[in-house]
């Protein structure tokens, strides 16, 4: 492929709610443009996208995708990403590599919580876009329903600069109400407008011109005064419109039957901006004052790695963006966010899952490079001497978490590695130990994200895991301050043993942790055996006395004691101390913590009331609730054993429609009836085991 310079470059993210064509979507661009010679589909796994197994065995794409292809001498870089909520991590990825977006919205279903989704992505990233009605040829498409949905829901300023022919089975191609010019077929023919469509090309046309000639004083005071517009005009108006987002263009098709895509190809490369139009972009130097990087090939590098993958064969596989500078093969470049150097071996450009081996990578182009050393997801490549970082992908924070078991002692061994490894490909991942539970735990977006993730594990890493549902981090303490005794005599033929203790126990506010002090006078425990009644109790605060959990919130303080100068022993002086701080937690009234959690819940107003009742019978608190833009922001605590598994339940609730934040607030006395529950559970799993 003939490298292009930043002016002949689009990177454009292919955005919609999951199912609406995206990837068929792309594959009929890439046929079109030459870049492949059969169109796939995603049933048989055969599209130049979705070649991941994950998204061949469970027909979705899962990871962003770039598709390059030349359109009318300009470069495209189609970047399909998917629209499975669990796998927001790449669109965030791909919205910040592309300087525009297309949204498709599926002829039948309408605008979808996915949809206005997307949109709101793009609304923040102030990206420029076009929407495409896709699936113009399936059952029930509906292309006046679906614009009014758009306009109603999205935008008014949503407006056709195309209308259908035909629909479902009838579906024949597309108007262009500009140039006024009809088209049909795959590949597409021009063909006469028929007749009985002339008026609402003209209605439709007259509705543009009006909405696009606002954006020029000139031409909107001409118009105004019935003055004669240019086909020209037009066009020049419509560009301006898109770029500041004034107007968003409609344009209608199919993917699956390939037709339209020739169109939606034209308009990327007449209306959405290259790197150069787009203009410089921030980044930060080395004195944290913020600099801006202009998309010219002889500046100095600055490049954003915004993937990173495995491949078992050929290892670690860097995804990146160039923003200035080249990015050029056998070369040594700056990693800003590490600060150190990188050796760059032989640089690619992708094309889906294959590659082409280039010299250099352009500015404004997407670009590729195996085995870099220290380099992740986010890194700025760029230069010592002008080290400039760019500002990194923002991650949504996992809203699920699991429990990582593995299925054998080899896999036990493989497991950290492993894990650490697929959350370095995918961000939105995250690990973690609990170590109070001894669970190793895997965060993520849902359920599906998670076994993604488990499965990339296996076929990867050669890991095989169970996830379950993880355990409950409960503790525990004492509400009144004890005082507690013991002594560990045992005369048993030659050495006895001997060790005693007297200790205080007095519970801390929350969140004070575990304090021990030895505060004896006279020597009545030597100063010797002091660690070994730290150690004591200690070992014995990580078991409670309730359910197995560690105690906390509580000072001990060894006050007094006695020893026998022979039979005392540092064994002697720890089980003395472990059984005294038994004894303490059991006549200390002790009591459960649990963890309490703080929730974010944004929901659609007509959500709320069900989402209110369902927190309510969770034990949770809300703590406020504010209207914003249809939505309500509802602020709630809630233990975490009732949350656990929130993603799944509010998805369910709100038909993908709600989301959610969730961190960990603080630690709170359990109720006595979950608290008897907990008891009952712990008893039955230690007789089992
Ligand atoms: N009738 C019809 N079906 C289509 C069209 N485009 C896609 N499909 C079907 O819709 C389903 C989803 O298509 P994809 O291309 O995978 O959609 P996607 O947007 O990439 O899906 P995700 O990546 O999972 O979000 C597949 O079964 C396609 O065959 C179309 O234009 N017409
Ligand atoms: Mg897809």
């Amino acid at each position: 492929m003939q490298q292009s310079g930043p002016d002949k470059i689009r990177n454009v993210a292919l955005l919609s709610h999951s199912g609406s064509g995206k990837t068929s979507l792309a594959e009929a661009m890439l046929f079109d443009a030459g870049a492949i010679t059969r169109i796939g589909n995603v049933a048989d796994g055969t599209t130049a996208s979705d070649y991941d197994p994950d998204e061949i065995k469970h027909r979705i794409s899962i990871n962003l995708t770039i598709l390059p292809a030349t359109w009318k001498n300009t470069k495209i870089n189609i970047i399909d990403t998917p629209g499975y909520p669990d796998f927001v991590g790449e669109v965030r990825a791909a919205l910040r590599i592309s300087e525009a977006a297309v949204i498709l919205v599926c002829a039948a279903s309408g605008v979808e919580v996915g949809t206005e989704q997307v949109w709101g992505y793009t609304t923040d990233a102030k990206l420029p876009r076009l929407i495409y009605i896709n699936k113009m040829d399936r059952e029930n498409a509906n292309f006046a329903g679906t614009l009014e949905q758009i306009q109603s829901k999205l935008n008014p300023r949503c407006l056709p600069i195309q209308i259908p022919i035909g629909s479902q089975k009838a579906f024949k191609g597309v108007i262009d109400i500009i140039a006024k010019k009809a088209y049909a077929g795959a590949p597409a023919k021009e063909i006469e407008i028929p007749d009985a469509m002339m008026k609402d090309v003209d209605s439709a046309r007259e509705k543009l011109i009006e909405a696009v000639v606002e954006i020029n004083d000139e031409i909107m005071t001409r118009y105004l005064d019935g003055g004669e517009i240019t086909t020209e005009e037009i066009y020049k108006c419509l560009s301006e419109s898109i770029l500041q987002g004034a107007v968003v263009p409609v344009l209608a098709g199919s993917g699956l039957t390939n037709n339209g895509a020739v169109a939606l190809l034209d308009a990327i490369v007449d209306y959405l901006p290259s790197p150069v139009t787009a203009g410089p972009v921030k980044a930060t130097n080395a004195k944290g004052a913020e600099e801006s990087v202009k998309p010219a090939a002889d500046s100095p590098l600055t490049a954003l790695v915004f993937k990173t993958t495995t491949d078992p064969h050929v290892g670690k596989i860097s995804y990146l963006r160039v923003y200035s500078g080249v990015f050029s093969s056998n070369s040594q470049v700056w990693n800003v966010n590490k600060g150190s150097v990188e050796r760059v071996g032989q640089v690619s450009i992708p094309h889906g899952k294959n590659q082409e081996a280039v010299n250099q990578v352009g500015t404004g182009d997407m670009g590729m490079v195996v085995k870099l050393a220290n380099t992740v997801s986010g890194d700025t490549l760029g230069v010592k001497e002008h080290a400039l970082k760019l500002t990194p992908i923002k991650y949504p924070a996992p809203i699920l978490s699991k429990a990582v078991f593995p299925k054998s002692k080899a896999d036990l061994d493989k497991m950290s590695t492993g894990l650490a490894r697929i959350c370095e490909e995918d961000p939105s991942l995250k690990t973690q130990r609990e170590a109070d539970i001894g669970e190793l735990l895997l965060s993520g977006m849902g359920d599906t994200h998670l076994e993604i993730g488990a499965s990339r594990l296996h076929r990867k890493f050669g890991v095989e895991v169970n996830l379950e549902v993880p355990r409950v981090p409960y503790k525990e303490t004492i509400t009144v301050p004890v005082e507690a005794e013991y002594k560990h005599k045992k005369q048993t033929g030659g050495h006895g043993q001997y060790g005693h203790v007297l200790i205080r126990m007095e519970p801390l506010p929350p969140g004070s942790g575990f304090v021990f002090e030895a505060k004896v006078v006279g020597g009545s425990v030597p100063k010797n055996y002091i660690p070994a009644v730290d150690k004591g109790i200690k070992e014995a605060r990580m078991e409670g006395v309730l359910a197995g959990n560690p105690a906390v919130d509580m000072k001990v303080t060894l006050y007094d004691g006695s020893f026998h100068p022979v039979d005392s022993s540092e064994m002697a002086f720890k089980i003395a101390s472990a059984q005294a701080f038994k004894k303490g937690m059991l006549d200390g009234s002790p009591v459960l913590l649990e963890p309490i959690m703080h929730m974010t819940v944004t929901v659609p107003d007509s959500f709320t009331g069900d989402i209110i009742g369902d927190l309510n019978t969770k034990r949770s608190r809300v703590l406020g609730m504010n209207p914003n833009q249809g939505f309500n922001v509802i602020q709630a605590q809630a233990p975490q054993s009732e949350v656990l598994l929130y993603a799944i339940d509010l998805r369910s609730m709100t038909q993908g429609s709600g989301t959610f934040t969730i961190a960990f607030d603080h630690y709170e006395p359990v109720p006595a009836l979950q608290t008897q529950k907990i008891i009952a559970a712990h008893k039955a799993a230690a007789k089992q085991e």
